[in-house]
């Protein structure tokens, strides 16, 4: 009898049903956490500092469990499940109607600073993904550095839905006078927040329990994990994703094989973000490349540093995938906007936030208060920092339109740097003031194909300052460059 208990709970477990609970397994030894991950197991989070692995697992499972592990802790229902009378409107976090209407809402009553939203494209379902701008009307938004948040990739993971609706709020209440911070981002940044990335998934999650992952693809089986489905290193190994298609970290049969990582890799292409977020909920940690495995980017001083300044002020862990997890993640989403197509060239994080499973706020606001305060700071570092930012080493591929490093910089009088030119050409060439406005448009028509040497001799009286280089072809190809002027 047991043993047929046994086979049946193995049975529904290898077929990735995990509706169940969330077990934390302390003191597991080193180095096991990708053993359970071979095995299977669905793993929600790892902390190596405290020493425990999460779990989650059919609830007929935990006896099994208590067995084979000598120090196991059952955590709160809530932590892992969307309890009944939050089945329409996901408790305290926002549903897919209450992240519309607020967003919505956030456009009508601040329309010089939030835009309605936009729709970039639809899900496997066919439901739309959107995005909604953020900035203020000082400069050309189209100009100003832009950074990408984006959320619940992960169907259940709406703390960090939680986190940029939270953020969206604070720059627009403080924008007029409440934090300089606030204007000053808005002034200096275009924002672009995709709120819903899994829309499909979220929405099935709402009625059916809150434990689902991916998205809705169930073709081969019962979804594809949106973060192991992008084009850099997809699929490196079958433990940082898996080739099975009822594991919970489905790669999918090919990288970008799912409409949700099309759409957003086309947005991130079209705006081209500096830096991003990409929200997930849980365990207060701050990850960056590389994830497909443990080898540092050639920009690692940077990230750590980066890392370390954001989380000074709630205390997350800063560091890579394989350092903070004990495992690595191949084919996601941060990788892919660091090192995809040649050198996209973004510094791009994954935070995991809070301390409460996927769902433990939904009858508690306080306690998504707190992580939304926490995730704040990290925010507007990174917006007031990545501006200032002259870009990352990489590794890079030979672009278009490549305007080379400015020298001297700083600049003092004369600024020269070269502009390499291929394709359709250069049919504008201007400097830029961190704010979007053009300081100078500089003539084209000589300009050959194949190198050239610009020199331009920096107006008196031009202030002090960070300026940005752009160059765009007449297919819409671009190419930047910064440099500091110092008078
Ligand atoms: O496994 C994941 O996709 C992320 N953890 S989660 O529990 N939210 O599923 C971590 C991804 C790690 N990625 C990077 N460090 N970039
Ligand atoms: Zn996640």
């Amino acid at each position: 009898m047991r043993k047929m208990l046994i086979l049946c709970v193995m049975v529904i477990f290898a077929a990735g049903l995990s509706a169940g609970r969330i077990v934390r397994i302390n003191s597991l030894p080193q180095g096991s956490v990708t053993a359970l991950m071979e095995e299977g197991f669905d793993i929600t989070s790892v902390d190596m500092v405290r020493g425990y692995t999460d779990v989650m697992v059919p609830e007929e499972m935990i006896p099994e469990l208590e067995l084979r592990f000598p120090d196991i802790e059952v955590m709160p229902l809530e932590w892992g499940e969307l309890l009944a009378e939050n089945s329409k409107n996901a408790g305290y976090y926002y549903s897919p109607d209450e992240n519309l209407a607020f967003w919505c809402t956030l456009a009508a009553d601040h329309s010089d600073l939030a835009d309605t939203p936009v729709n970039i494209g639809q899900s496997y379902l066919g439901e739309d993904i959107y995005m909604i701008k953020l900035t203020s009307p000082i400069g050309d938004s189209d100009y100003k550095p832009p950074i990408l948040f984006n959320s619940l990739i992960h169907a259940r993971e709406p703390g960090g839905n939680s986190v940029v609706i939270d953020f969206a709020m604070w720059l627009t209440d403080n924008y007029d006078g409440g934090d300089t911070r606030a204007a000053w981002i808005l002034d200096n940044t275009t924002l672009y927040i995709v709120p819903i990335a899994n829309p499909d998934g979220y929405a099935y999650n709402l009625p059916s329990g809150g434990y689902h992952r991916k998205n809705m693809n169930f073709t081969l089986g019962d979804g594809v994990d949106l973060n192991r489905n992008w084009g850099y290193e997809w699929g490196y190994d079958n433990i940082g994703s898996s080739p099975k298609p009822s594991d919970d970290t489905y790669r999918g049969t090919a990288p970008f094989s799912e409409p949700e990582t099309q759409v957003l890799r086309d947005f991130i292409l079209s705006v081209n973000p500096i830096a991003l977020m990409n929200y997930h909920t849980y365990g207060g940690y701050l990850l960056f490349p590389y994830s497909y495995n443990n080898s540092a980017t050639p920009d690692q001083t940077t990230f750590q540093a980066w890392g370390s300044a954001m989380t000074s002020y709630n205390g997350y862990y800063a560091g890579r995938c394989g350092q903070a997890l004990g495992y690595n993640a191949n084919g996601d989403q941060v990788d892919w906007s660091y090192s995809g197509n040649g050198m996209q060239g973004i510094m791009a994080f994954t935070p995991e936030v809070g301390d409460n499973g996927f769902w433990g706020g939904q009858n508690d606001t306080t306690l998504i208060e707190e992580f939304c305060e926490d995730c704040r700071y990290m925010n507007i570092w990174l917006c007031m920092t990545a501006p200032g930012f002259t870009g990352i080493t990489g590794e890079s591929i030979e672009p278009l339109l490549a305007v080379g490093q400015v020298t001297p910089n700083p600049v003092v009088g004369l600024a020269s740097f070269s502009l390499s030119v291929s394709g359709s050409g250069c049919a504008d060439l201007a400097i830029y003031d961190t704010t979007g406005r053009i300081i100078a448009d500089l003539p084209t028509d000589e300009l050959v194909s194949g190198e050239n040497q610009i020199l331009w001799n920096v107006p008196a009286g031009t202030p002090s300052g960070l300026y940005i280089i752009r160059a765009r072809g007449a297919d819409g190809t671009t190419g930047a460059g910064r440099f500091t002027l110092l008078r």
